[in-house]
């Protein structure tokens, strides 16, 4: 019997650094309605989906940081977006920043079944930006400033009828994310970015954000034979243009759907997940062709070592 999951990438335009959390919700609650209208089992919202991109700026105090992090999911706030999917018995998969009882904060994504059960909590590995103030840049990308870098690695959940794995953002530049996941049976990968336009230490790179977002969930999705799910929050977020191009990619690295717009946008696809084994178990037989016993730097090593 086929196993299909039809996902939609539920991109989200900009959110205003005053704009609610309930206007997020109502926002993505529109997308869920588009995306049941058209059959869909799991719908996938953008990395910190219920606020701006606040690390765009820096505050000396974190702690004046503190409303943009979400202490308990659901809340009060979220609880009619869980509600509505229930209803629509439609799973998501969400992104939001967590302050946890300890005062931890991560960037987070969730994922929901379709009877309303958070099946699975994914936090980011890997934080790009900086840590500090850099007062001469256009604007900041403070993520490791408020965020956390995980300790907890990459999961697969058994979701949806497959193997379901989640990855955010900067994760899915590194192919070890995709090979976590792919070493334990990956089926689809779902993935929430916020990625500006404009990249400060290197702007010869502004042009080809586009080509490099594709380029690393295609390989990642070839060589884990995985569906890769990427969904932006894109458009001119306050005063910063972020990219969107959300799609759906399947394990052959085919793009099989794309946002044409950089608002709010569902891409739908119908994912059969058998199709992920005529690369697993051909070109990418992990069992048959990979070589770990020569692999040692890539676990045993953070940066290169070049010999003189
Ligand atoms: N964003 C970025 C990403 O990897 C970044 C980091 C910033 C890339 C600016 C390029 C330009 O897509 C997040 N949130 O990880």
């Amino acid at each position: 019997m086929a196993r299909i999951i039809t996902v939609a990438a539920a991109q989200l335009g900009p959110i205003q650094r005053s704009d609610s959390r309930a206007s997020c919700v109502a926002r993505m609650i529109v997308l869920l309605q588009e995306a049941a209208k058209q059959g869909c089992d799991l719908v996938v919202f953008p990395e910190l989906a219920l606020t701006t991109f606040f690390p765009r700026w820096f505050v000396e105090d974190i702690h004046d940081a503190d409303h943009w992090y979400e202490k308990s999911m659901p809340n009060a706030d979220t609880q009619p977006l869980f509600d509505e999917a229930k209803r629509l018995h439609i799973g998501f998969s969400l992104g939001y920043a967590e302050i946890t009882e300890h005062g931890e904060r991560f960037n987070t994504q969730i994922l929901v079944e379709k009877d309303g059960r958070t099946v699975a909590k994914y936090r980011k590995v890997h934080i790009p930006g900086h840590e500090k103030h850099e007062p001469d840049r256009p604007f900041q990308h403070a993520e490791r400033y408020y965020f956390t870098p995980s300790n907890e690695g990459f999961g697969v959940w058994k979701a949806f009828g497959g193997r379901v794995g989640m990855m955010i953002c900067n994760d899915r530049r590194w192919p070890e994310t995709y090979r976590e996941m792919g070493l334990q049976g990956v089926e689809m990968i779902l993935c929430g970015y916020n990625t500006p336009l404009h990249y400060v230490p290197d702007p010869s790179q502004d042009a080809l954000a586009g080509f490099h977002n594709a380029l690393v969930m295609q390989s990642g999705a070839y060589q884990n034979g995985t569906f890769v799910v990427g969904v932006a929050k894109g458009g001119i977020e306050e005063g910063v243009d972020s990219l969107a191009d959300s799609c759906i990619i399947g394990p052959s690295g085919e793009i099989l759907a794309k946002t044409e717009t950089n608002g709010d946008e569902i891409a739908v696809a119908t994912c059969d997940l058998d199709w992920c084994y005529q690369y697993k178990n051909t070109l990418f037989d992990f069992d048959r062709y990979r070589r770990p016993e020569v692999y040692q730097r890539i676990t045993g090593q953070r940066g290169a070592i070049v010999a003189e």
